[in-house]
């Protein structure tokens, strides 16, 4: 059986774990904090973050948006991109932005973590730009459709949909609802999904200092 090194906020794992969700495919979870010292993480990812997939042999498997590609080749049932190379490509840019959103997220997290000395408001600001991009790149593509692509859940909605929950979590301040609500609409309705509701994101305590 799989196991899945992962963490209650991680928007990147949680992508993971919908996806086996999905599928159907039985794994053994361990929740982790890949910021404290003792993580067991670099153990089986050179760049230290999780998530990662372990397989029965021992071998890892790890950067979200490549585990959720392998795991598509090695179990297509139900099928999670489009049959066509321009749908897998349409949603693998879905996955591009919302993976690049939740990056700047996480710098912005870390940014404000810093000594008020420390920090950088042209960063912060510069980071945040891009999540505001993101959104709007979203709020014109998807709307209130109820899937980014085609008429079923794509990794496109896995990746999106948890962006747009992980933003909640880390910025509840955020008027991201009220400036797209037909977002909003999109995301309520992901959320209902047996699979997301299992995996709703949780902030963890970080016990070592990171920044
Ligand atoms: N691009 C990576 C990002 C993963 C990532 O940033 N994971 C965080 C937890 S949410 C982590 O493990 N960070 C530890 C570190 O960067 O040292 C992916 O998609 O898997």
């Amino acid at each position: 059986m799989y196991k899945l090194i992962s963490a209650t906020p991680s928007p990147y794992a949680r992508k993971v774990r919908i996806q086996l969700a999905e599928k159907g495919i039985p794994f053994e979870l361990i929740t982790e904090v890949p910021w404290n010292s003792d993580t067991q993480t670099p153990l089986h990812n050179p760049l230290e973050k999780l998530p990662v997939l372990i397989c029965d042999d021992g071998s890892s498997v790890f950067e979200s948006r490549y585990i959720n590609e392998w795991i598509e080749y090695k179990h297509p049932t139900p099928p999670l991109f489009p049959k066509d190379i321009d749908g897998i490509l349409a949603v693998k840019r879905y996955e591009v932005i919302a993976d690049g959103a939740c990056d700047a997220l996480v710098q912005m997290f870390f940014e404000v973590a810093r000594d008020p000395d420390k920090q950088s408001k042209p960063w912060f600001d510069r980071q945040e730009r891009k999540v505001d991009g993101a959104l709007r790149s979203f709020s014109d593509s998807v709307g209130s459709k109820k899937f980014c692509h085609g008429d079923t859940l794509t990794l496109a909605d896995i990746a999106v949909g948890t962006l747009l929950r992980y933003l909640t979590v880390r910025w509840p301040a955020k008027p991201w609802r009220e400036q797209y609500p037909g977002l909003a609409v999109y995301s309520d309705r992901l959320e209902t999904r047996p699979s997301f509701v299992a995996t709703v994101p949780v902030p963890q305590v970080i016990r070592d200092r990171v920044a």
